[in-house]
């Protein structure tokens, strides 16, 4: 491996299995001292401090659910006295009410390590230009990019979301090295710059998109576009923020920092714990932090682990890219449908990631429509080829789906850009 890197990364299973078994005895030990919320659930199910003795234990504790997230807040999964905390951050709340998280400087200096890791991984040391365009404020991306960034030593450009002139003006001045940003947003700032005829100004070498779930047909397009190799970054507010996991130069899933998150799949139904390779939600135990460590905490992405030896040295166990949140997932006429598979099948067929998935119920039937921005070659086809498109796309969807959408492909730059998570899905039944 050529760049700087944490001794845990490479660590030997057994050294790996003999910290997480320390670090879970000491914080199940710690909540349930210092957390009521969490005696009661651990009482409940007739399990005491004294029986988790190491990572082989994990099952014995009960699961936690964003439910239990809402139930307690604001504080009632804080571990630690309010004054030893120096940040919180929130989840966008779209969903209910919001998450708040905690954090004490050394949960902050544990993130930072986390994106560090990442960042390395991707290829960053002191001499690269960070540009960070993930939001800033509650949202973790802009704050733990950032964070990574200072301790890999990177010049840092803290830009947030948004302006997105000023945003290539600066990745023209500066020499922005790394772009860190959602991938709808990379793809919009890579549209935008092919438009204003930069893409020779630009000296991106690398992107670290998370955040929201992308595919590997929209990796190879923003790679393209912006001349780059493009990483994938997995993480969530409740656990710490990005960085919880994060690929590597093989690009074949990201590596979790399971030094500080251990990972578990399970059946989403029945709560069993699956195999290796097997597909089921995730459930991370935070084993290093002290404000906020949630155990068993059930994520509802879903998602693979794999411990196959990575080319890259690390030894710490893969996630695939999530395949979709099990509350993402849109039943339509009775089939489950995610938005990845609608977005595999038109980067697929050559189309831009601009769509737009509108779902409405008449006369108690559903209604189900994908909208599709053209490219402007596609624009200026006769009425007949687009309505050949229209056809042959809608037969592969239908091959990838099992029901079939109303198609509609419309205008390019109609379809409203993002410059954060994007809203891909509009489902009018819930309105
Ligand atoms: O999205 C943290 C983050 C910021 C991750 C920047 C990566 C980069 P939340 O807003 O709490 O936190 O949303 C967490 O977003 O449970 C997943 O469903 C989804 N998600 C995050 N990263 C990915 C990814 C941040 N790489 C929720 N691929 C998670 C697919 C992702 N989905």
């Amino acid at each position: 491996m050529k760049y700087y890197q944490q001794e845990m990364e490479c660590a030997s299973r057994d050294a790996l299995r003999a910290i997480q078994s320390e670090r879970l005895v000491r914080t199940v030990r710690h909540v349930y001292q210092n957390v009521a919320y969490y005696r009661d659930l651990m009482d409940k199910k007739g399990v005491g401090p004294d029986d988790i003795r190491s990572v082989d234990d994990l099952p014995k504790l009960p699961f936690l659910t964003k439910d239990d997230l809402r139930d307690a807040y604001p504080y009632g999964l804080l571990a630690v006295p309010l004054h030893d905390c120096v940040r919180i951050q929130s989840t966008s709340g779209t969903t209910g009410r919001r998450v708040v998280a905690f954090y004490t400087q050394e949960d902050i200096d544990l993130w930072d390590e986390c994106c560090a890791r990442a960042i390395t991984a991707a290829g960053g040391t002191k001499d690269d230009v960070v540009h960070v365009s993930y939001g800033y404020g509650l949202f973790t991306g802009g704050p733990g990019l950032n964070g990574g960034s200072h301790k890999v030593g990177s010049l840092t450009l803290p830009m947030s979301s948004g302006n997105t002139d000023r945003q290539i003006q600066f990745m023209c001045d500066l020499g922005s090295t790394i772009l860190c940003c959602t991938p709808s947003y990379a793809a919009y700032l890579a549209e935008t710059i092919a438009a204003q005829g930069r893409r020779n100004e630009i000296k991106l070498k690398a992107g670290i998109f998370g955040a929201e779930a992308w595919s590997e047909e929209m990796r190879r397009d923003i790679e393209a576009k912006l001349g780059i190799r493009a990483y994938d970054i997995y993480g969530l507010t409740e656990i710490s923020g990005p960085g919880v996991s994060f690929e590597c130069e093989e690009q074949t899933g990201m590596h979790v920092n399971e030094d500080h998150f251990l990972a578990e799949v399970i059946d989403p139904d029945t709560g069993e714990i699956l195999p290796e390779g097997a597909k089921g939600e995730l459930v991370f135990s935070c084993i290093s932090k002290t404000a906020f460590p949630l155990l068993r905490y059930r994520t509802r992405d879903i998602c693979v682990l794999s411990r196959k030896a990575c080319s890259c040295g690390r030894t710490l166990i893969k996630m695939s890219k999530p395949m979709g949140r099990s509350d993402d997932m849109l039943i339509i006429r009775g089939v489950n449908v995610f938005p990845s598979q609608i977005e595999t099948v038109l980067l697929g067929a050559g189309f831009p990631a601009n769509y737009q998935i509108i779902v409405d119920r008449v006369n108690y039937t559903d209604t189900f429509e994908v909208q599709v921005e053209m490219t402007p070659e596609m624009f200026s086809d006769t009425v007949k080829q687009i309505s050949t498109r229209e056809e042959e796309l809608l037969a592969s969807l239908r091959a990838m789906l099992g029901i079939s959408p109303k198609v509609t492909l419309v205008a390019p730059r109609t379809i409203a850009r993002s410059e954060g998570k994007a809203v891909r899905v509009i489902d009018k039944r819930k309105i």
